[in-house]
């Protein structure tokens, strides 16, 4: 009897023991050190124990830091703003409101703008959602620079060489500091083109469970008159997917993440899905009963029409960008690149900084244990980005236009379709190319903000480019 409960006890000690110390064993290999460099991922050889600690953090190769990767600093800037951000316990104001000032400017200006954190404990910092800036002025805190602490102010400086509409947005903890209000919108205008008649604005929203339109909820009156020419731009600055839809009316999708659609055709009755990040500009002409536009979450707008007694159902056809406008010649060579690399979005059981739970994967790993993506300047570099994951994932590539190529295996027909907010919706694959003509190191990563902290983050780096900054660390950055 005595021997048979030793026996048990025994067995069952062994028994947790299989289990418990491998646990153990993957907990203590998925902490991350209080500091790590992201550039040097792509060369680390992640050993046993908190991570970092065998791998050589500093400053194991030579390149150019990312930090002198920046605009001629000589060259007056045409635009100038300072954008103060305040945290009034419930929104982060830029400027006294969210969404904070608009700015807007033409093709080839230099923009330069001062970011000021009044009283934001977390630190913050401004990233140019689209834009292909010089990677020192990318603003990922931990990646292209250090958080803005309270009372700090950093200096962003681009030319505005991508014409359209953008957005601008926190990249410190931003999950939370995005949601709660620190954006607003970027347009470029051409250098030389007639303005439509009306040019107006969007950024979709949610500050509560209701979708908002440029902080407003419900119905939004637009200063338009029949027969006026519209060009709509709307920013999703939401975490999922926005549906956007015209009762009745003829319109167009003029431009897509701030590039035109080469000839696009008349549309009726579609709705146009927009992701999380992702731009649209509609064009159409006000009839004489006007045009209503209605967004999921609730708010519409209206061009010389009054506010709708109930909202219409939104059509169930979609337009599909793949096969929409006139096809062109890309502007690089797509059929044979010089570097393919697979993006495969899954899900597994594991930990994420000693954090039990089921986690988001890229090719397999756990963040930090994802690719690094390396290329050399002037690579044109093809991208399978597939979903195997269950849930939908608005993928955003920093510092880069990217082409859509295929999905499911089919060509893209339309208009060349250049994106920076993708949406890979369940089980599906999209071939996108890029050419990597701006050496960095850039986040590619889910725009479904609570997914990026949860490690669905990986980076494109460029040979001969080095990190001036660490995640974590004195600075506390905490780029998602
Ligand atoms: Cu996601």
């Amino acid at each position: 009897m005595r021997l048979a409960t030793h026996w048990r006890r025994w067995a069952a000690g062994t028994a947790a023991a299989v289990v418990v110390l491998p646990l153990g064993w993957l907990w203590y290999g998925s902490l991350l050190p209080g500091e790590y460099d992201m550039a040097q991922m792509g060369y680390a050889d992640w050993g046993g124990g908190p991570r970092g600690e065998h791998a050589g953090m500093t400053g194991a190769h030579h390149g150019t830091p990312v930090a002198e990767l920046t605009a001629d600093p000589d060259r007056p800037a045409e635009v100038r703003e300072t954008l103060t951000v305040h945290d009034d316990g419930r929104r982060i104001t830029v400027n006294g409101s969210t969404p904070g000032p608009m700015i807007r400017a033409r093709e080839g200006d230099l923009v330069e703008v001062t970011l000021v954190n009044d009283n934001l404990a977390d630190g913050t910092t401004l990233h140019w959602h689209g834009v292909d800036v010089p990677n020192a002025v990318d603003g990922v805190a931990g990646v292209t620079q250090d958080a803005v602490m309270p009372g700090e102010e950093h200096v962003y400086r681009f030319v505005a060489e991508d014409v359209g509409t953008y957005w601008y947005h926190s990249h410190q903890v931003s999950h939370e500091q995005v949601q709660r209000g620190l954006l607003g919108a970027l347009v470029v205008d051409p250098a030389q083109a007639a303005p439509a008649d009306v040019d107006e604005t969007f950024l979709i929203h949610r500050y509560t469970a209701a979708g908002s339109l440029n902080g407003v909820e419900g119905f939004t009156e637009v200063d338009a008159e029949p027969g006026d020419e519209v060009r709509l731009r709307l920013v999703n600055t939401e975490n999922g997917l926005a549906t956007v839809w015209l009762p009745g009316a003829t319109f167009r999708v003029l431009a897509v993440d701030g590039t035109d659609v080469n000839q696009p055709g008349d549309l009726t009755e579609v709705a146009i899905p927009l992701p999380a990040g992702g731009r649209v500009d509609l064009g159409f002409t006000v009839p004489e009963d006007g045009v209503r536009v209605d967004f999921s979450g609730g708010p519409s707008l209206g061009f010389a029409a009054d506010a709708p007694e109930s909202r219409a159902r939104p059509p169930d056809e979609v337009v599909d960008l793949l096969t929409y406008g006139e096809p062109e010649a890309p502007p690089f060579d797509i059929e044979d690149p010089d570097r393919r690399f697979e993006y495969v979005i899954d899900r597994k059981p594991g930990f994420l900084d000693g954090r039990p739970g089921l986690w988001w994967t890229v090719n397999g790993g756990i963040f930090p244990d994802v690719p690094m993506y390396m290329v050399s300047e002037g690579d044109v570099v093809v991208f399978e980005v597939t979903n195997n994951s269950g849930d939908a994932h608005p993928m955003h590539l920093h510092g880069h236009h990217a082409l859509v190529l295929s999905r499911d295996g089919e060509p893209a027909t339309g208009s060349p379709w250049w994106v920076d907010s993708l949406e890979v919706a369940v089980g599906e694959t999209y071939e996108v190319a890029v050419l990597a003509d701006n050496p960095g190191v850039w986040m590619d990563h889910c725009h479904n903000l609570p997914h990026a902290a949860e490690g669905l983050v990986a980076h494109l780096m460029y040979d001969g480019v080095t990190s001036s900054y660490a995640v974590g660390g004195d600075h506390g950055n905490h780029p998602e």
